[in-house]
């Protein structure tokens, strides 16, 4: 039978988890750190390293044929992909954050504000959810610190301690959406008897940690 493939990250957050995962599923395979592939002993798999942006897209043009990754980013990059299980980590919540000082009260005080984010797409969406219009300042990174240099009135960003929040003089005003690792899959795999096995796997291993 086929081999099929599954994308994880390579290096963050949710690389040591899903690894974790996989292992805890009886899979029998080296983490290389360098290498972008390897191959599972024990089972028809093979697992791909790649930066957790480009795990949906991969996923989604069936390049990759299931990936671990957050919904933030699959929402985010706006791919058709199925929702094959919750994992129940990586969780965090997407946030607009504002200056501890903010005049913004509620809501409608975003009204014509510029907010910085790396989540254009999802702060779009929920912008719109409440009729209301921003002006969104895409960044790359460190957004936090986009405030204190004048650049946005407010942030939409990843928190989960909220102690970058703080350290950088702002506090929490309103969650976007909560997020978690997601095992997600390509279109038409459904009857897949490798994913029946590992998803049934996996179902257990979640079960035994409740
Ligand atoms: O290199 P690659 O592109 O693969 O990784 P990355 O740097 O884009 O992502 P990474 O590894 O930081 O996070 C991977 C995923 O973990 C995210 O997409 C989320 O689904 C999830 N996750 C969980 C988080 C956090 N918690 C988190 N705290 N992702 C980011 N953060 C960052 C956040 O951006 C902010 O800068 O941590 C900071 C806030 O943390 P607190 O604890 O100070 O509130
Ligand atoms: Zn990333």
């Amino acid at each position: 039978m086929k081999n099929l493939k599954i994308a994880i990250q390579k290096s963050g957050r949710l690389n040591e988890k899903s690894v974790q995962l996989l292992k805890n599923c009886g899979l029998d395979f080296e983490n290389y750190k360098s290498s972008l592939i390897t191959t599972v002993n024990n089972f028809n798999l093979e697992i791909l390293f790649l930066r957790d942006d480009d795990i949906p897209g991969y996923v989604a043009q069936g390049i990759a044929d299931l990936g671990i990754v957050g919904e933030n980013v699959i929402d985010e990059s706006q791919e058709k992909v199925i929702y094959l299980q919750r994992l129940g980590f990586g969780r965090c919540t997407l946030k607009i954050g504002i200056p501890k000082d903010s005049d913004i009260k509620d809501l409608q005080d975003l009204q014509g504000k510029a907010i910085a984010t790396t989540y254009p797409n999802i702060l779009q969406e929920f912008l719109a959810e409440h009729n209301l219009s921003a002006e969104i300042q895409q960044i790359s990174g460190s957004v936090e610190i986009a405030p204190g240099l004048g650049l946005s009135d407010a942030i939409c960003d990843i928190v989960s301690t909220g102690g970058t929040l703080k350290s950088n003089g702002l506090k929490p005003f309103a969650d976007v959406r909560r997020s978690e690792a997601i095992l997600i899959g390509r279109e038409g795999l459904a009857e897949n008897p490798i994913l029946c096995e590992l998803l049934q796997r996996v179902q257990s291993v979640l079960r035994a940690k409740e």
